[in-house]
């Protein structure tokens, strides 16, 4: 059998129970992920004065091949899109501005030192992300930033932050589809803090500042994300989930969730549905925690599935905004960046195929005997004939066969890259 008559049986298979594959795959194509450039390049950017990564986040690994300017980065990316199904959407940071050699201060950039990679997007009629860099930078070298003590720290930072956003309205303006500029930083405590207030009253007049004008939607929307702990602030975070939730919920922004910023038993899947129903929209930076926050490629494991599965069955394909954010810098980074994307879509696509309203149906019965029966038998139906086709049509390898492609390009093009 050939891939469309493997598609075939499997889809009647699904059938059975009431699931339309051909809307299902029509479903799945809107979809858009939010590809993270910084996979690319170890988080490092292209500031003419170029820092260490720092904020408490690492990358660990030392693969050859690593993108050095803007230009390979971007082909990249194009060879890691090729190998996705869909059209996507791909995530900066502004040290990913294009500044010609000049030093240019992170309070002062601009959207021209982005319009190379507006030109790029629109070509490929690509979607483009922002987030503002808070670390990474001597006035964020003791770990403090937008909750700092110090005023004039507070303001570059604040200054940065708004410079952020107008470049997020550039890109929503310039490609007709809203960008996400999402705020994180790294603000916190190795050790046991005697204040923990002061320093998140400073977070919140500071964010209270960059948010006091309004972005129309249309172009731009805001996000806040929070973290647990990071390297060198154990002890503490400013920036918590419940700090977070409460700013964005009053303040009219976009909490988000990165899958990595919780103890290790709290998962990200079982919070969906509470944001949902109190936010119009939520993000996500799906990673995955191994230990700790430790940013690995995500794989196809079962609380991305459970992830996949509460923005299915929620109705909420378009209101659940889906980025990744994993830096892994001990394999190939375009493999990297195409085993965790089609992991994701992968894992939509499964939750697709489900019966959703036949299992809700059993629950409310209180059937959980059979909930639990569909629920693993469903896990074997053949969903890999409807993936392999799906990449078909999408005009992307199927199987494995995107592998060959990669080992190519790091023949003919990373491998050159000493
Ligand atoms: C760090 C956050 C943040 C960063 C990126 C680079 O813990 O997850 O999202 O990973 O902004
Ligand atoms: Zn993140």
């Amino acid at each position: 059998m050939n891939i469309k008559e493997k598609y075939e049986a499997a889809k009647s298979e699904y059938e059975r129970w009431g699931i339309d594959v051909d809307k299902v795959l029509e479903d799945l194509k809107k979809v858009k992920v939010s590809i993270h450039c910084w996979q690319g390049d170890d988080v490092i950017g292209f500031e003419a004065n170029q820092q260490e990564l720092s904020g408490g986040i690492a990358t660990t690994g030392n693969y050859p091949g690593k993108a050095r300017t803007p230009e390979e980065l971007r082909a990249d990316l194009d060879k890691a899109l090729s190998l996705i199904p869909g059209k996507h959407k791909v995530n900066l940071h502004a040290i990913y501005a294009e500044t010609n050699g000049e030093v240019v201060e992170r309070d002062e950039i601009k959207p021209e030192y982005f319009k190379n990679w507006v030109k790029w997007a629109k070509e490929r009629g690509l979607g483009l992300d922002f987030n503002p860099t808070i670390f990474s930078h001597p006035k964020a070298s003791d770990g403090l930033t937008l909750s700092h003590p110090d005023k004039e720290i507070r303001d570059f930072w604040i200054r940065h932050s708004i410079a952020s956003r107008k470049i997020g309205e550039y890109f929503g303006r310039e490609l007709g589809q809203p960008c996400l500029t999402n705020l994180w930083i790294p603000d916190g405590y190795k050790d046991i803090p005697s204040d923990r207030l002061g320093p998140r009253k400073r977070l919140k007049e500071s964010l209270e500042e960059i948010y006091k004008e309004k972005i129309d939607p249309k172009y731009n929307l805001d996000s806040v994300e929070s973290k647990v702990f990071g390297i060198g602030a154990e002890a503490y975070t400013v920036g918590s989930s419940e700090f977070y939730i409460n700013f964005a919920a009053r303040n009219g922004l976009l909490p988000l969730m990165d899958t990595g910023h919780y103890h290790p038993t709290e998962v990200v899947s079982d919070k969906i549905s509470s944001m949902l129903l109190f936010f119009d929209k939520v993000a996500l930076h799906v990673s995955r925690p191994v230990r700790w926050d430790s940013d690995h490629v995500i794989v196809l494991d079962d609380e991305l599935k459970e992830i996949a599965k509460e923005i299915v069955r929620n109705d909420a394909l378009d209101r659940v905004i889906i980025g990744l954010d994993f830096f892994d810098a001990s394999i190939n980074r375009i493999a990297a960046w195409t085993i965790g994307a089609r992991n994701m879509i992968k894992a939509l696509l499964f939750a697709m195929l489900m019966p959703n309203e036949k299992l809700k149906e059993l629950q409310d019965e209180g059937n959980f005997t059979e909930r639990l029966a569909l629920m693993e038998e469903f896990k074997t139906y053949p969903m890999c004939d409807i993936w392999n086709y799906y990449c078909e049509i999408n005009n992307v390898p199927v199987k494995e066969n995107w592998l060959s492609e990669v080992k190519t390009y790091e023949k003919e093009v990373l491998s050159k890259r000493k």
